[in-house]
């Protein structure tokens, strides 16, 4: 059964009346228009179909998705990613450039197509170069008849989270990466949202319990959400059903999502603020005049006043390391294959600050890594042909999986893997330094919480494991847009030989045609060398190390030095305002 929404406007009853695994069709036209979601400054937004915000994405488990693209922003080329969906079978539909498909460049067209088979809270968003902060990301549901938790609750709300900046992208993302920001700094928002506007109101009606869908689509900032006067229970985490566990505060991470259950007082006396509340330990500097809370409230009589969100002490949000997944998966305590990644932030010799696992920044290959896989024969199981950039690591078929992350920054990361949800094994508190598999106190949990982002604490470290039963080429990268463009990026290439029997004759035209129209390679290795794939003359690289013994400070004094000879005074004074930074986020 064939259903169009060329609109978002049809009501999600019409859709649950069909039976199931319908398909699900979306014609999404995307084009820049203009907002002011924030109350501040109207800008430039990436929206579809003439507005802003993006609808939400709603399927019911089992459903075949098409999501018809048109790209119409006339100067920026775009791609969409589905956050948290395994695409199993279907790789070659998970969206980053470079990855899985050449980016789709004004004018063109492209047909994501595959079976949603998971049930919970995603969304979608570009995976094109630091682009969805742009406004090009919104919420993706999956029903589920079986929902466990079903009985549970009477109504379900969907509630997003963002941070928000008034300039674009393209301006931010110059500035970021330059010799003139030598430490790093990440912009600092302008501000926080909920669902893409602020002073939300929420009618609620006495008794009645709600599933709340919470999901943070920003691009930097975690934050800090609680309902006033009300507690939570939470049931799934990113896709996985828990256990309910009871929470006053929890703390999401860009992208993280969370289901929590809320019952409503049985009468309607007043109403309730709830908050959002970005992590500022993540900001360099805080700008004068922040307001770095975002406030909504739970109205269960309109004629009575919203109180103003009162200010609390502390954040203590719940632990989400203690959550149970509901099928209770047990420890995968034999590992087959383990890889470190020792993450840390540096400046190279163009004195621009990077991000790097184990030395390496990520710089997207010449051909996409999915097409080396499926045009390299039996080398496509040689990690080295996918490129000296890509943090390539060949993952063998059915496999239990470790990835041991230490982070030698003092900054926060939420790192996420594409293509699965992980068991989260171990996770240090804050300066704890590497983890030494020698010295492992702790007991590790029977039954771990499953997730597909989770945050990594300053200089401490986190060690993941999951099952390789999803041939496809999965990148592993902190979520932070701000480092996702300095390179804080692996690539996972799981079962590449099942992959060339599963897709070599799969591909669609328009994946092809969108790679040729912007001239882009689609065979060999990520030199697009199709004759000796060990050969990676001309491929992408990073610029070159520093000489020995330079530091961000040098650089410091370095780009203060010659601007000051080149450009004279008004330089300094231009330069000396620029925040210096003492901790990366
Ligand atoms: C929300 O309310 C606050 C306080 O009244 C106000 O400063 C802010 O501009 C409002 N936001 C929007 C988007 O209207
Ligand atoms: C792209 O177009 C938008 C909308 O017209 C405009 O605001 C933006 O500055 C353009 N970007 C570039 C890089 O020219
Ligand atoms: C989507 O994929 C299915 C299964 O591969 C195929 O049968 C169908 O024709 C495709 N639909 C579109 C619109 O591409
Ligand atoms: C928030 O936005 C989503 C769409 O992303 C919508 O379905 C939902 O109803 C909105 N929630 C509220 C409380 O208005
Ligand atoms: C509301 O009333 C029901 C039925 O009397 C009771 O079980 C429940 O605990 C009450 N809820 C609250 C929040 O007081
Ligand atoms: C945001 O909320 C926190 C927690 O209540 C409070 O400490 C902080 O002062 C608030 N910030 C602003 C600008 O109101
Ligand atoms: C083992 O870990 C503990 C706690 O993290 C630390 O205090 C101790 O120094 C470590 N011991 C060794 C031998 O590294
Ligand atoms: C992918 O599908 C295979 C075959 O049906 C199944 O064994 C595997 O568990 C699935 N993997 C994921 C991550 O869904
Ligand atoms: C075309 C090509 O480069 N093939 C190479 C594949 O890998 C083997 C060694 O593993 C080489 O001998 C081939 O030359
Ligand atoms: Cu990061």
């Amino acid at each position: 059964m064939v259903l169009s929404l060329s609109t978002f406007l049809l009501p999600i009853s019409l859709l649950a009346s069909i039976a199931q695994c319908a398909t699900v069709t979306y014609d999404f036209d995307i084009a820049w228009t203009y907002a002011n979601p924030d109350g501040q400054q109207t800008r430039p937004i990436q929206g579809i179909n003439g507005q802003w915000p993006i609808p939400p994405i709603t399927v019911t488990k089992g459903d075949q998705l098409i999501v018809n693209v048109k790209n119409s922003l006339g100067n920026e080329s775009t791609s969409l990613h589905f956050h948290g969906l395994y695409q199993n079978g279907t790789t070659h539909m998970d969206g980053p450039v470079g990855v899985s498909q050449c980016s789709i460049p004004p004018g063109g067209s492209f047909t994501y197509n595959f079976t949603v088979d998971q049930p919970g809270t995603y969304w979608y968003h570009s995976h094109e170069h630091g682009q969805y902060p742009d406004g090009l990301r919104g919420a993706l549901i999956v029903h589920d008849p079986k929902d466990p938790h079903k009985d549970l609750y009477d109504e379900e709300i969907v509630l997003t989270l963002s941070d928000w900046y008034h300039d674009l992208m393209t301006n931010l993302l110059k500035d970021f990466i330059s010799i003139a920001n030598p430490s790093g700094a990440e912009p600092v928002p302008q501000a926080a949202l909920m669902n893409d506007t602020q002073n939300l109101t929420v009618k609620i009606e006495p008794g009645k319990t709600y599933l709340f869908r919470i999901i943070n689509m920003g691009a930097f900032a975690a934050q800090y959400v609680w309902f006033e006067d009300h507690t939570m229970r939470v049931v799934e985490v990113d896709g996985i059903y828990t256990e309910p566990m009871e929470a006053n505060m929890l703390y999401l991470t860009a992208a993280q999502r969370y289901s929590v259950l809320v019952t409503a007082k049985n009468d309607s006396n007043s109403n309730f603020a709830f908050v959002g509340s970005m992590d500022q330990d993540l900001f360099d500097v805080i700008p004068a005049g922040l307001n770095s809370n975002v406030t909504g409230w739970l109205v269960y009589d309109d004629k009575k006043d919203k109180p103003a969100a009162k200010e609390i002490e502390a954040f203590e949000p719940f632990d989400d390391f203690n959550l149970v997944p509901y099928d209770k998966e047990g420890l995968y305590d034999k590992v087959d294959q383990s890889i470190t990644l020792d993450l840390k932030m540096d400046n190279l010799n163009d004195g621009a600050n990077y991000a790097f696992f184990n030395d390496i920044t990520y710089v997207s290959p010449k051909v996409p890594t999915l097409y080396s896989v499926l045009s390299t024969g039996s080398n496509a199981t040689n990690p080295a042909i996918y490129g000296s950039n890509t943090n390539s690591f060949v993952l063998g078929h059915n496999e239990v999986v470790e990835i041991i992350l230490n982070n030698d920054d003092a900054g926060k990361h939420p790192f996420h893997l594409h293509g699965h949800a992980f068991q989260v094994v171990t996770r240090s508190d804050e300066a704890a330094g590497f983890f030494d598999p020698a010295n492992t106190t702790t007991p590790l949990p029977a039954t771990p919480m499953r997730r597909d982002t989770i945050l990594v604490r300053p200089n401490g470290y986190i060690v993941l494991r999951f099952r390789s039963d999803n041939p496809g080429v999965w990148l592993f990268h902190c979520h932070i847009e701000w480092h996702v463009a300095s390179g804080l990026i692996a690539t996972m290439i799981e079962s590449p030989l099942d992959l060339q029997r599963q897709l070599s004759d799969k591909i669609p035209q328009d994946h092809w045609k969108v790679c040729q129209d912007a001239n882009k390679p689609t065979k060999g290795n990520a030199a697009g060398n199709t004759v000796d794939y060990l050969d990676l003359t001309g491929e992408n690289k990073s610029p070159g190390k520093l000489p020995a013994g330079f530091t961000a400070r040098g650089i410091v004094a370095l780009v203060f030095s010659c601007l000051a000879a080149f450009l004279g005074m008004g330089v300094i004074a231009w330069y000396g305002m620029k925040p210096i930074k003492t901790k990366t986020g």
